[in-house]
């Protein structure tokens, strides 16, 4: 197994559209694996393929406090969608920002497994969010973008900063 490398906003990577996995082989075994493991060193609940810099529609979630109930899903879609309810959301790719975001309250969503069978899933509370906010990473879409123009600004500014801070101290 391998730590993977998160992309951190604004990388211009983390806008790109996933693509349809079409091959259920070792390679997407490997690669979910990776990914697991990247998000529970985190440590995170939630990690989309994009954020780790590959372009495929997966995402690895676990919510769990034990960090032992893991989620892979491929190719998801919402069938169905109803409420609104707000979380205070963070994101690995935006370290140490957490802002407040609404999303659907309860979803229906439709998935395969990493052996490539199909399922559904009804979610409610965190997990619902969770999975929103992964499947908008798919998209190239990072929750900052639903924030105002100004807050995601500062954001951006301060991750830039950031950056080159780390950038400077490794010299
Ligand atoms: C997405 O986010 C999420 O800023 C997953 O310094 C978050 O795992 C969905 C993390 C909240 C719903 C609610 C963030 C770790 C982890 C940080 C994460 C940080 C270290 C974020
Ligand atoms: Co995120």
């Amino acid at each position: 197994m391998a730590l993977l490398t998160i992309l951190n906003y604004p990388d211009p990577r983390l806008h790109t559209v996933a693509k349809p996995v079409t091959t259920f082989d070792a390679n997407l075994k490997r690669l979910v694996q990776d990914m697991k493991e990247t998000m529970y060193a985190a440590p995170g609940i939630g990690l989309a393929a994009t954020q780790v810099n590959h372009h495929v529609q997966l995402i690895v979630i676990d919510t769990s406090k034990e960090q032992n109930d893991l989620l892979v899903l491929i190719n998801p879609k919402i069938l169905s969608q109803s409420g609104t309810q707000t979380y205070e959301e963070g994101c690995l790719s935006v370290p140490g920002i957490y802002e407040t975001v609404s999303r659907a309250e309860q979803i229906k969503v439709e998935a395969y497994d990493v052996d490539g069978k199909k399922f559904t899933l009804d979610a409610d509370g965190l997990l619902s969010v969770c999975i929103q906010h992964e499947m908008d990473h798919l998209k190239g879409k990072v929750f900052v973008e639903y924030l105002s123009p100004l807050k995601r600004n500062r954001i951006k500014t301060k991750m830039l900063k950031h950056s080159r801070e780390i950038e400077r101290n490794s010299y």
